[in-house]
């Protein structure tokens, strides 16, 4: 009977922590999906923000709702992304200090969506002038620019992210939002030249052959039909009917006015984007040597046009490798195969420049060059953990990625806090968790890692193959219990999932080598600035072997694991609610899947046996000491005895709170909020004075 529902029978549990009966993963699961059934797709573990994807738009992203979560303690209202910014927002303001979002979930559960949604909030709903304004709304309009450029239809997701971003909003003294800095990390280059069954290539190669203007196509050689162009085409999936590529032209092109790009940008912007679709359509015959030649040089024509290069210099860029002999140079010819190599080298390596080129301007339009003091949000959102019936290397570092940064939330959540509590002696019942450093480790490890081991077959060129690489990988982890290999499937003729994964890692080190001709030395000609510019860094002249592929993006996590670690973390956790993008539906296996290894019930477990917040005893005696006659306006003793005194005076129960050896723990958020509120009331009551005393203190 509906009408004899509670409320809470209704909604379910709000906060996981207050589930009070039990704490089984069927509980939960039963917990999150009465809300999802409801709508309601976010729910708290403690300060943590479970959000459940629910594939339709909800009416609660609306700046009044972003007004009835300003200012407002956590756990007043019901669960929002609004309330984790705002909270996030006013701790950074009350302790000066800097802060990040890690936001993350497999691809399409929402990670994306929730990173805007936070921007949004902050560019929204703080302080503002008109000078700010603009340098938030470049803030707003960086996201449809980057995600034309970084984001494709996958199998997973319509809009899945093919690079990782970290975004730090910068805040001035007064909490106005004056700048912002985004980092960017490995984008998917392969797509420009292949895409899996029932994928795309990236949205702006589509947009701009649907949507853009007459004049413009014709100026760029292009037909306004994503049939003609074979790196569209693989997959017979230009339509996707979630995405209207005319409407978001149109998007972009709007917004990339807002972010300061004049004419000559744009166009040169979209002759490079023009151009890797001729050079998609360049095709090679054999001559009677078996060496490659062009068919017909229309499409090379264009390519030139666009970048500013001569036909011929290109020409022979894409069918001659120059082998650099001691007194002079020997051009030697290519195969087909290797001047398709070449040539799809050529149209990554322009793409992810000039992607690079992108995110630098963005940059540069939305700094703030003021010098005074800023503190900073970081907003995480990179791709999600994915496994296709294919995997490459591409799925191989994205998840390597997601593995790091679950170790990061273990180590700052469950590790840490565990740690904390023996360190100042507060009696704890450890909780079990499984360390996912293992699976880290088997990567990365110096010497021992896969990445290293990779890196050793890549000084071997000629020699090392995909089955080498394979064999020394059994050889060095064989062992490892996290480590499964099928060498002897891939002996066989059928090339298992792994196989893949090396035989597209080997892909990697020739296109890298090929490319380093073909690229710098051509490109450093052309006429097409932005070309010019990302082609202009010294890099391949030095005599040292480039970093590969793999040994950047471990160097790169590295340092973004360090940028983190400097910070205060918040967390949103996103789950997938079904695989079909549908709404209204909850797979209880997939979700419970999510549950598992996102460690949740781990981080339910740690909370409830835990302590919500703990202060050290100087910083708690501080701020609340007026509101005790025996702490006020001095307490002469040891800080901890002041602290003691200080909560038997407002009638904490014996439950409620331990004492460490240098903090006070406290069970609870609603503790600290009824003593947050009564100092509300009684800095009223004592008026501006004591303020004043305050701020002197
Ligand atoms: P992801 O970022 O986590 O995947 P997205 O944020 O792109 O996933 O979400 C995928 C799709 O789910 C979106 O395009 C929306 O259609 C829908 N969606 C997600 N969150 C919401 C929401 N709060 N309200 C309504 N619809 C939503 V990936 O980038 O592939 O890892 O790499
Ligand atoms: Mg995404």
């Amino acid at each position: 009977m509906e009408g004899a529902l509670t409320a809470r029978d209704r909604v379910g549990i709000q906060d996981f922590v207050l589930l009070d009966t039990h704490t089984s993963e069927t509980a939960f699961l039963g917990n999150l999906k009465k809300r999802f059934s409801e709508d309601l797709i976010y729910t708290y573990i403690g300060t943590l923000l479970v959000s459940v994807n629910p594939y339709k738009e909800l009416d609660i992203y609306s700046k009044k709702q972003m007004d009835i979560y300003m200012g407002v303690n956590f756990f007043e209202l019901p669960p929002h992304i609004y309330a984790l910014a705002d909270n996030a927002y006013h701790t950074m303001m009350a302790e000066a200090n800097n802060h990040f979002i890690l936001i993350s979930g497999e691809s399409g559960a929402g990670k994306t969506e929730a990173s805007k949604k936070i921007l949004q909030y902050y560019a929204v709903s703080c302080p503002s002038t008109t000078l700010l304004d603009s340098v938030r709304d470049r803030m707003l309009v960086s996201n449809p620019v980057l995600e034309a450029f970084g984001n494709a239809k996958t199998l997973k997701n319509d809009n899945s992210s093919r690079f990782g971003k970290y975004m730090d909003i910068q805040f001035d003294i007064q909490g106005d939002a004056v700048g912002g800095h985004i980092l960017s990390y490995l984008l998917e280059k392969s797509r420009v030249v292949h895409q899996n069954h029932g994928e795309r290539n990236f949205h702006i190669f589509y947009q701009l052959v649907e949507g853009g203007e007459e004049d413009l196509l014709h100026q760029l050689g292009l037909e306004s039909n994503c049939q003609h162009y074979s790196y569209l085409v693989q997959n017979e999936c230009a339509n996707v009917t979630s995405i209207n590529d005319k409407n978001d032209w149109k998007t972009v092109r709007n917004a990339l006015s807002v972010i300061d790009f004049d004419e000559s940008d744009i166009q040169h912007l979209f002759g490079i984007i023009a151009s890797v679709l001729h050079l998609g359509n360049v095709q090679f015959e054999a001559d009677s040597k078996g060496y490659a030649t062009l068919n017909k040089n229309t499409e090379l024509r264009w390519v030139s046009t666009l970048l500013g290069i001569n036909v011929q210099v290109l020409q022979e860029g894409l069918t001659y490798r120059k082998i650099e002999a001691k007194t002079d140079e020997v051009l030697s010819p290519f195969t087909v195969d290797h001047a398709i190599y070449a040539r799809n080298a050529l149209a990554k390596a322009i793409y992810g420049r000039t992607f690079t080129w992108l995110v630098n301007k963005i940059n540069d339009s939305m700094e703030n060059k003021e010098p005074s003091r800023k503190t900073v949000i970081g907003l995480l959102d990179i791709y999600g953990f994915e496994v296709f019936y294919v995997n490459s290397f591409e799925q191989f570092c994205i998840n390597y990625c997601n593995e790091k940064l679950q170790q990061l939330f273990i180590q700052l959540t469950l590790k840490s806090e565990q740690e904390e509590y023996e360190a100042e002696g507060i009696g704890w019942e450890p909780v079990q968790f499984f360390n996912n450093k293992i699976i880290c480790d088997l990567v990365e490890e110096k010497h021992l890692g896969i990445i290293s081991v990779l890196d050793e077959e890549c000084l071997r060129p000629g020699e090392a193959t995909d089955f080498t690489f394979l064999e020394k990988l059994e050889e060095k982890m064989g062992s490892h219990p996290h480590f499964i290999t099928s060498v002897n499937n891939t002996r066989g003729g059928e090339c298992s999932e792994f196989a893949q994964l090396v035989l597209s890692i080997h892909c990697v080190c020739v296109c890298v080598c090929v490319c380093v001709y073909v690229c710098t030395q051509v490109m450093r000609q052309s006429k097409n600035a932005i070309v010019r510019e990302c082609f202009a860094s010294t890099e391949s002249d030095s005599r040292r072997r480039p970093e590969t592929v793999a040994s950047q993006f471990k160097s790169s996590l590295l340092g973004l694991t360090d940028i983190l670690m400097s910070k205060e973390p918040w967390y949103v956790r996103c789950l997938k609610s079904n695989e079909s993008k549908q709404p209204g539906r909850f797979d209880d296996v997939l979700v419970r899947h999510q549950v598992k290894y996102l460690g949740l019930m781990e981080h339910l477990r740690v909370r409830r046996a835990g302590f919500a917040y703990r202060r050290r005893y100087e910083l708690f005696l501080q701020r609340y000491k007026p509101l005790c006659p025996a702490t006020w306006p001095h307490w002469r003793g040891v800080a901890a005895e002041g602290v003691e005194v200080l909560v038997q005076h407002l009638g904490y129960l014996p439950d409620e709170y331990k004492m460490g050896r240098t903090k006070i723990f406290i069970r609870h958020p609603r503790t600290l909020f009824a003593t947050e509120d009564a100092f509300e009331v009684c800095k009223h009551k004592l008026g501006k004075g004591m303020k004043a005393r305050r701020n002197q203190e």
